[in-house]
């Protein structure tokens, strides 16, 4: 596999290089929202440590990033009224990566409305 690029956007965006619109931070993980939002409150949660995606990543940091995701998930589904939520992760090109610093996608869901695409 391709070694980590740091200066991947993501890796920019946690150094603050790049502006996002921050929504959660702790000592291992970061969460912001998605540029390209698939739904109202799509948010981005990735780990602070230098991971390419889940084939790459420690255990504990995945661990850490995965509670993160839990708890978005449970503050976005209450923020944006939403009847469930769609978690994914995307690795590799051929896995529909696209910027290569694992994360997370957290998107609110309502019923009967389809995730843009
Ligand atoms: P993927 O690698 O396919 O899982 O998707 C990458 C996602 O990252 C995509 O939904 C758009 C988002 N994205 C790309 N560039 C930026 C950026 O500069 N800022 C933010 N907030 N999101 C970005």
């Amino acid at each position: 596999m391709t070694a980590y690029d740091p200066n991947n956007i993501f890796a920019k965006i946690l150094r603050g290089e790049i502006p996002c619109f921050k929504v959660f931070e702790d000592d291992k993980t970061f969460a912001f929202l998605d540029i390209m939002p698939r739904a109202p409150g799509h948010t981005l949660v990735i780990p602070k440590a230098p991971a390419r995606n889940i084939l790459d990543i420690e255990p504990d940091d995945l661990a850490a990033v995965i509670r993160t995701a839990q708890k978005i998930a449970q503050a976005g589904t209450a923020a944006f009224a939403a009847d469930g939520v769609t978690l994914m992760q995307f690795s590799e090109a051929a896995g529909g990566q696209e910027v290569f610093h694992l994360h997370v996608h957290v998107v609110p869901r309502h019923a009967g409305v389809a995730m843009k695409p």
